[in-house]
């Protein structure tokens, strides 16, 4: 079963930026897609049911320079 994970970042002011964010949750072992909307700041990271953490998404971005919103 494939799950989605999603996540709300911040700090991106430009296609660049969604592109460096997309290639960083692309490159989390587990992910099969990853999808940034730059204009919602959302982005939406596909991979198999169970087999990426949230915080491991996270951090891949947050390595890239760029914030993620921490849900309540
Ligand atoms: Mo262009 Mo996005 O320098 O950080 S890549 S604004």
């Amino acid at each position: 079963r494939s799950e989605t994970t999603e996540l709300q970042i911040e700090g991106m002011t430009c296609a660049s930026c969604v592109s460096r964010v997309e290639k960083a949750l692309a490159a989390v072992p587990g992910v099969t897609s990853a999808s940034v909307n730059l204009a919602t700041e959302k982005a939406v990271v596909t991979h198999p049911a169970g087999t990426v953490s949230r915080n491991q998404l996270e951090k891949a971005v947050r390595a890239r320079g760029y914030d993620v919103v921490k849900r309540a």
